[in-house]
């Protein structure tokens, strides 16, 4: 494999990987980055591999992924013989605001890459499609119990929604048209880039500007964390040593109601910044919560573990660090990100819940 088609990588977990493939494996690929550049969307993200690369082993393509002669053109122009696709819409919030745009890019967006690949490749067997997704369309558990990969998907928001149907999607061009597919089910990411509306970098910013910081509902909702270098790793073994037609959960084991890594990070940021904890506690602000609001995910990773020897490599304690070293270091980033179409969002929906 050589040509490789990344799409949605300007935006949080593509742009890490993209950094992850030209650190530890950049001699033997070609990386293509077909991205429509959302809200979500940075290409500062990339701005050194592009400095570096551009044009050579790294080329950018803007536009969407919905878009057939365009996604066409692309497996054809760089002769694309694997795709890692990372482009959706990605909030939870947003799709309960707006469905429209998940059911277009996750679900159309999928269809239209599936059938560019199956068109392409033929029937070739040297090739493959990873498909990300998110332990979130197998629904929501209870205080016991762990996602499987075979446990049945309950989707319930229309953002899991829309991922639950484009793994379906994908998983049956494999068993329709025998394309060479592998899907993976990952649990919450977090660590540098991640765009300021999901949990971690909004408190993080939220405490830097004084801001409140709003927990949704009762703040016990459980979730699993994962390094987001450790889920770069873990595609990269399903890329290359996945078995074909099978999916891979992927997951922290390293659970956390909302409330007590709230706590947490208040420490932490305290001991960073010079505040006290109990400056950043009193932040702390209860909201009405998130319309069907799953409890808790957790998710069961030895099949990863086992099969491909893949394993976390970074603890929480170490993860955490680093994702708050990264933004206290980047306040230009973080004033390009406040200054677009993020802002206008969380003025008109946001802070009104
Ligand atoms: P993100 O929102 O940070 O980035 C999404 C990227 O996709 C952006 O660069 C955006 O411009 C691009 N994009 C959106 N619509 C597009 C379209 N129609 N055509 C081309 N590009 C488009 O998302 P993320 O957090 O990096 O998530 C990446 C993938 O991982 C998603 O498929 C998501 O469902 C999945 N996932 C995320 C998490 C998480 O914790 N963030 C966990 C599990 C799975
Ligand atoms: O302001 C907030 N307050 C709050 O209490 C936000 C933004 C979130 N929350 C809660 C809701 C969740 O229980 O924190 C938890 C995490 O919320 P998000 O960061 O929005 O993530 P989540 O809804 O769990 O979904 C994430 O993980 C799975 C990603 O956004 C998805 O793309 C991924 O599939």
């Amino acid at each position: 494999m050589t040509n490789l088609l990344i799409t949605g990588s300007a935006g949080f977990i593509g742009s890490n990987f993209i950094h992850y493939l030209f650190h530890e494996h950049s001699t033997q690929l070609r990386i293509v980055n077909l991205d429509k550049l959302t809200y979500a969307g940075n290409l500062e993200n990339l701005s050194n591999i592009e400095k570096q690369y551009g044009g050579s082993r790294y080329h950018f393509v803007h536009g969407d992924i919905c878009d057939a002669e365009l996604v066409k053109k692309v497996f054809q122009e760089y002769q694309i013989d694997a795709v890692v696709h990372f482009a959706a819409e990605s909030h939870v919030d947003r799709s309960i605001y707006g469905p429209a745009e998940f059911i277009n890019t996750n679900i159309l967006g999928t269809f239209t890459l599936l059938e560019a690949a199956r068109e392409s490749w033929k029937d070739r067997q040297d090739v493959v499609f990873h498909h990300i997704s998110t332990d979130e369309v197998f629904g929501s558990l209870g205080d016991e119990g762990y996602f499987l990969e075979n446990t049945p998907y309950d989707p319930r928001s229309p953002y899991s929604a829309s991922k639950a149907s484009s793994d379906h999607l994908v998983m049956a061009y494999h068993h329709t048209y025998h394309l060479p597919v592998t899907i993976s089910n990952c649990s919450n990411n977090y660590g540098p880039y991640q765009f300021p509306e999901k949990f971690l970098p909004l408190m993080i910013l939220n405490m830097l500007e004084g801001k409140p910081l709003p927990l949704y509902g009762d703040g016990k909702n459980i979730r699993d964390w994962l390094y987001v270098e450790d889920h770069c790793s873990a595609i990269w073994a399903i890329v290359n040593h996945g078995k074909r037609g099978e999916t891979y959960n992927v997951g922290g084991e390293n659970e956390w109601q909302n409330v007590d890594l709230l706590h947490k990070l208040c420490q932490l940021m305290a001991n960073k910044t010079g505040k006290t904890p109990d400056y950043y506690l009193s932040l702390i602000t209860p909201v009405k919560d998130r319309p069907g609001h799953d409890r808790r995910y957790a998710i069961n990773c030895d099949k990863i573990k086992k099969e491909l020897g893949w394993k976390q490599s970074v603890d929480f304690e170490q993860g955490l660090h680093k994702t708050i070293d990264w933004y206290l270091s980047n306040p230009d980033w973080i004033q390009n990100v406040k200054t677009g179409a993020y802002k206008n969002w969380l003025d008109t929906n946001y802070i009104k819940r």
